[in-house]
């Protein structure tokens, strides 16, 4: 056959690199940067190369299956047809909702839908079918700060600023390793690049981490900074802009002075102690960022998944808008996306505590409530207590808190139904598993992450491989699905209704006759390639699908540009810094004096690390991603070390409030003392009866056996995943 060059997206991460893969047949020969991509510039890592072998897994469910037998290593699992599965897992779900109520149903969508167009455009439609309270996602245990701050202060919970990274002469990185991770919150394909061009211009990257980073190690200058204290030394910040007069907000900014009340007590002086980051270097980083040319501030994963996240998201607002750096050239802006689903009001604005939950009151933020109550909410009797639950693309009992206790409570779930390719420490529990087409079979458009791209594009990416016939997307897995429990319902309802009892008496009315099945069949009808399509033309882009898809690459619609005030979704227009909800915080963390969690006695804090070949809780049975020196083990700084007579790559015990691992360390001065640092989405070995046969290493324990559900972010529930206190001791 002839070898052929196709353009595609990655959808590993958030960088959404265009790759240039090159086809013969069924067969990939090579994948490359793509060059010419007016977004990613050629960039790629050596996930990409991966997607080949996630196309050919063995290990990948290719047909839906049947758990028979209690989860574990002695359950089995048998094949069973599309339509069967269908209408079981559908009549399941009517069955528990009709018993016990709509709540009764939870759903839980993980990471890899928003990298999914047919999950965004089908998959939250089955959730919103399903009509529960009980909805989950991994926005908990990762970004849920800054949506609740987009939202206090742009009106809109996702209208979320992105650094100009491509004009900035001062990058300002916070508990954030785009050398790793290739960044997020912010689609920044090819950081390094990035990086050595700001460099060339004059500018400086500045990182505030307890690790020496990857990228720590290429930042001009690096400060440590003691785990879960980063709301100290943002604050002195502040204090020292609002107190030296070195402000400039625009016009529309208002507040100025509720910030520096807030921040009064707040002092360079008081950060020093709580944050190990010396008085007279905040002082001189909060001067440097009011003086340079531009500056951007951004803060991720170290600072949104830690005890004050809200605040250090707030506060990282603040100072990108009290310098006069939101919104401007080299500052933080907001995109102008080609399918702009805030400005279509696609996307809602956002709302918190409309309502709790059920066992511990923790608020709800945009229909989600945090998953760190998930586990509760099934084992606690009573009404309102879930007894299904639906997984999309998520591995919770990896990725969330006390994650090994929520797989003891899905083990005492009615029914549990998996949609995922893999036989996960999560699908494991499920009755049933649906097992989607991969990354290389479906079309894909970057409906979310053009949102936060350093640079407005807009790239559709056709699907590399036809699907097999007997295979099925996830957009095709979420309509079937909602459409039967649709139709079951009202079935239901009119077999009720007449009288007649069991569902029997209705089987034979016609689909044709019941309403809301038409309605759900109408609004299920188009493709993700015909929404994609009619939205672009909708919006008057002159792109089409057909247009991109002639257009390698995509259409390049330019650096960001300003759109403040008139992308607000605010009332009134204006950026109102002054928010109660977080000025109170802010009086409440004042008031409780050094924090208990500042690693008590002989604790340590332990934080989290991403390498560039791991991603979250999968694709650990790759080869080519797992060959090298071991990325799974414990960093311990030697100090610490020697303390508890451990050396290097001894077996250590790590207990925390919620539980305890063993595992190998490694001691290095790139901790700073008093911190330890453990990847997630490890220790699959330690779940029995998952299906990753062909893993290279199985090695490593998982990080959330460590995590705590009972200890959230205050405001809104958000898990805490970095600073946890721990108790580090050589295991006999
Ligand atoms: N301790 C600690 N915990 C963390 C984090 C941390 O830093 N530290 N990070 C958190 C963050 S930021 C996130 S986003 C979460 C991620 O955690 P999750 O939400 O659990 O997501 P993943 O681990 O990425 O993948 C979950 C599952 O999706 C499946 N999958 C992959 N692609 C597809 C697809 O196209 N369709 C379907 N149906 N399934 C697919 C995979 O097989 C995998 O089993 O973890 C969080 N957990
Ligand atoms: N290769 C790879 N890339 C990924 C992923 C992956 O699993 N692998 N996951 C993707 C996902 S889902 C996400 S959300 C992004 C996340 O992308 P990043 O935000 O870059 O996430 P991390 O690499 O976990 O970086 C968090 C950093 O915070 C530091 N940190 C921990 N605690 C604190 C603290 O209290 N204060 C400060 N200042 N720093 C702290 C840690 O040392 C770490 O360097 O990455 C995405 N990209
Ligand atoms: S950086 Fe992310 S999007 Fe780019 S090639 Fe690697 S995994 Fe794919
Ligand atoms: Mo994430």
């Amino acid at each position: 056959m002839a070898e052929e060059t196709r353009y595609i997206t990655c959808v590993l991460c958030e960088a959404s690199c265009g790759l240039e893969v090159k086809v013969d047949g069924p067969t990939v020969v090579s994948i490359r940067g793509h060059k010419e991509d007016p977004l990613s510039r050629g960039h790629i890592c050596p996930k990409a190369i991966a997607l080949q072998d996630l196309h050919t897994d063995p290990d990948r469910l290719r047909t839906p299956v049947r758990r028979v037998g209690a989860p574990g290593a002695d359950a089995t699992w048998e094949p069973i047809g599309w339509d069967e599965a269908f209408d079981l897992v559908a009549e399941r779900i009517v069955a528990i909702q009709a018993e016990h109520g709509a709540d009764a149903v939870a759903a839980y969508l993980g990471n890899p839908n928003v990298h999914s167009l047919g999950a965004l455009t089908h998959g939250v439609n089955l959730v919103r079918t399903i009509k529960s309270r009980n909805t989950f996602s991994a926005t908990s245990v990762d970004q849920l700060p800054h949506h609740l701050n987009a939202m206090l202060l742009y009106g809109h919970q996702f209208l979320l600023p992105v650094p100009d990274i491509d004009r900035t002469q001062l990058l300002v990185l916070i508990g954030n390793n785009p050398m790793a991770s290739n960044g997020s919150m912010m689609t920044v394909p090819g950081f390094p690049g990035r990086l050595r061009e700001l460099k060339a211009r004059g500018g400086r990257l500045v990182v505030l981490d307890p690790r020496r980073t990857e990228t720590a190690k290429v930042a001009d200058a690096h400060h440590f900074i003691r785990p879960g204290t980063d709301a100290y030394v943002l604050l002195a910040i502040l204090h020292v802009l609002t107190t030296e007069g070195l402000t400039k907000p625009a016009e529309y900014v208002r507040g100025l002075a509720e910030v520096a009340a807030a921040v009064a007590p707040f002092t360079p002086d008081r950060a020093e102690p709580m944050s190990g980051m010396p008085a007279a270097e905040i002082i001189a980083l909060a001067r440097q960022i009011a003086s340079a040319e531009s500056a951007a501030v951004h803060g991720r994963m170290g600072v949104s998944t830690q005890e004050h996240g809200a605040i250090c998201q707030w506060a990282v607002q603040c100072i990108n808008a009290l310098t006069g750096n939101l919104d401007r050239p080299g500052g933080t802006m907001f995109t102008t996306p080609a399918i702009d689903l805030i400005g279509k009001r696609m996307l809602g604005a956002g709302h918190l505590g409309a309502w709790s939950s059920r066992v511990r009151g923790l608020p709800e933020f945009g229909g989600e409530l945090p998953v760190s109550v998930l586990a509760e909410e099934i084992s606690t009797p009573g009404d309102g207590q879930i007894k299904g639950l639906v997984c999309l693309a998520g591995n919770p009992v990896s990725s969330t808190p006390a994650g090994d206790d929520l797989g003891d409570a899905l083990a005492g779930l009615d029914f549990m139904v998996a949609i995922d390719f893999y036989i996960t420490e999560t699908s494991r529990y499920a009755d049933v598993i649906l097992p989607p087409t991969g990354p290389l079979e479906r079309d894909h458009y970057d409906l979310v992450f053009h949102l936060l791209a350093v640079r407005n594009t807009a790239r559709w990416s056709s699907a590399l491989f036809d699907k097999p016939e007997e295979a099925r997307h996830d957009w095709e897995i979420a309509k079937e699905l909602a459409l039967r429990i649709v139709t079951l319902r009202e079935k239901k309802a009119l077999a009720d209704a007449e009288g007649l009892t069991g569902l029997a008496n209705t089987a034979a009315t016609a689909v044709k006759d019941l309403p809301k099945t038409v309605e759900a069949q109408a609004r299920f009808r188009s493709t993700p390639k015909q929404q994609v399509d009619l939205l672009l033309k909708a919006l008057g882009t002159g792109l089409s699908v057909k247009k991109l898809a002639q257009t390698p690459g995509g259409a390049d619609l330019g650096p960001l540009e300003p759109r403040l005030p008139q992308r607000l979704y605010t009332e009134d227009k204006l950026v109102h810094l002054g928010q109660p909800l977080i000025t109170q915080a802010i009086a409440a963390l004042d008031a409780a004096g050094a924090t208990a969690h500042n690693g008590v006695g002989d604790e340590l804090l332990l934080i989290g690390r991403r390498a560039q070949r791991d991603n979250n809780s999968w694709l650990h049975n790759v080869p080519r991603l797992t060959s090298g020196k071991p990325r799974h083990r414990l960093l311990i700084h030697p100090t610490d070390a020697a303390e508890r007579d451990i050396r290097d790559g001894d077996v250590v015990d790590i207990t925390s409030a919620a539980g305890k691992v063993s595992i190998d360390c490694h001691l290095t001065d790139d901790v700073m003392p008093g911190v330890v640092c453990l990847p997630h989405g490890y220790g699959h070995a330690r779940a029995d009866g998952i299906r990753l046969e062909h893993a290279k290493t199985l090695a490593g324990v998982s990080f959330n056996e460590l995590s705590d559900p009972q200890r959230t972010e205050a405001i809104t529930g958000n898990a805490i995943l970095n600073g946890i206190p721990v108790g580090v001791s050589r295991a006999d």
